[in-house]
């Protein structure tokens, strides 16, 4: 699948407890219909096989539809379920090594916390970068300093590469996020923390395209 901008503007990253209630696979199914456009499967503590297996799901649940699925921190996972991409941060193997085993037709992001990991973040190994945390948020426990909009909106001035942003994001900070230059949210517990991720991901897409200059 070709990568486009566009596909991070509704980014769902999932988490196994605020998926849990529905399950993994029907929450991103519901948020999927909801709007959004792209998925990274974030499990910490599964092992390669678990990851394989739910990418899978993931894969054949979303079959037809034009949303990428991306693993977070297992490029050996990506590969063996043939899903779209991974997802890499500072602290994982290097992007060098990343794009190596995905190959160069699988979309790779990378987290930056600094405006120095986005100024050596090479676009020709690269696809997009995850930027921040934007605020303080529970659902990552070690997450580095919050960035705030200012912070976003000079990381974003400092590469070319598409960027979103994640951390503490809500339907009320899309302006703002639009406004840093960001091509889109990244959330995790507004979606898939809520009984109804079909609405909260509609909410979401609706003031994204409220948003639109
Ligand atoms: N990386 C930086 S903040 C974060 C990740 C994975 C978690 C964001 O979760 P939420 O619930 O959208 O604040
Ligand atoms: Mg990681």
């Amino acid at each position: 699948m070709r990568f486009h901008r566009s596909q991070l503007r509704l980014y769902l990253v999932t988490d196994p407890q605020l998926c849990s209630r529905l399950g993994l696979v029907e929450t991103v199914r519901r948020a999927v219909a909801g709007g959004v456009t792209m998925v990274q499967l974030r499990d910490k503590d599964a092992t390669t096989a678990e990851r394989v297996a739910m990418a899978r799901a993931l894969k054949q649940a979303l079959a037809g539809s034009a949303v990428p699925i991306v693993v977070n921190d297992d490029v050996t996972a990506a590969r063996e379920a043939d899903v779209d991409g991974a997802h890499i941060g500072q602290g994982d193997i290097s992007v060098a090594e990343a794009r190596g085993v995905l190959g160069p037709d699988k979309m790779l992001g990378l987290s930056c916390e600094t405006a120095r990991a986005v100024a050596v973040a090479d676009p020709g190994l690269v696809d997009y970068l995850g930027l921040g945390p934007v605020f303080a948020t529970a659902t990552k426990s070690d997450h580095k300093t919050p960035i705030g909009f200012a912070g976003l909106a000079q990381m974003i001035k400092v590469s070319a590469l598409p960027a979103v942003a994640i951390g503490g994001l809500k339907t009320e900070h899309a302006a703002e996020i639009r406004a840093s230059g960001a091509d889109g949210m990244a959330v995790v517990s507004a979606i898939c923390g809520t009984a109804d991720p079909e609405s909260a991901a509609r909410a979401f897409s609706r003031r994204n395209r409220e948003c639109e200059i």
